[in-house]
């Protein structure tokens, strides 16, 4: 099977935020082939507001991993590293999100892609914009350079 192009957020807001990050991104081989990392952000939380900021970034990468299989080898990962989910939109040592995989769409229960919040969220668009200026997927408006100029989203994010 030839490899998809996809594109993760990563984020953590627990422990040594910037180590997990790179933990992560070193644990994606030989499964899937890292081919671009954005700067690394530091962001605001969103949805749950009561917790650490977070520090996110966001990956090009190639696989031939099948979406399902690409989600069961991200939450190995997690739970490798030692991150679990005390409970929804929490702080966590590690989470790893598929924004987009090729140009699929994907509705399952358990995977929807495009990433369904990815266009409400300054700390994912800023750092796909910023290695994929002109990505887009087919479901889309416009491009993820445009997309994140018209974010809506107040959220602050700093890039490091
Ligand atoms: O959805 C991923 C976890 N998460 C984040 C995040 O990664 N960054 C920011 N800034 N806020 C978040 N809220 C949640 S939940």
């Amino acid at each position: 099977m030839r490899p998809e192009t996809i594109y993760l957020s990563l984020g953590s807001n627990l422990g040594d935020r910037s180590a997990n990050l790179r933990a992560a991104i070193d644990a994606l081989a030989p499964n899937v082939r890292v081919t671009n990392i954005s700067s690394r952000y530091e962001t605001e939380p969103v949805d749950y507001l009561d917790q650490p900021w977070f520090l996110n970034c966001v990956v090009e990468a190639g696989t031939s991993l099948a979406p399902l299989d690409l989600l069961q080898a991200l939450r190995k990962i997690e739970s490798q590293l030692g991150s679990k989910r005390e409970f929804a939109k929490g702080p966590r040592l590690l989470d790893m999100d598929i924004l987009l995989y090729g140009n699929e769409t994907i509705a399952l229960p358990e995977l929807q892609i495009p990433h369904p919040r990815m266009l409400q969220r300054n700390f994912v668009l800023a750092p796909l914009a910023e290695i994929a200026p002109s990505l887009k997927h087919s479901t889309w408006q416009a491009n993820a350079a445009a997309l994140f100029r018209a974010s809506a989203d107040k959220s602050q994010i700093k890039k490091l």
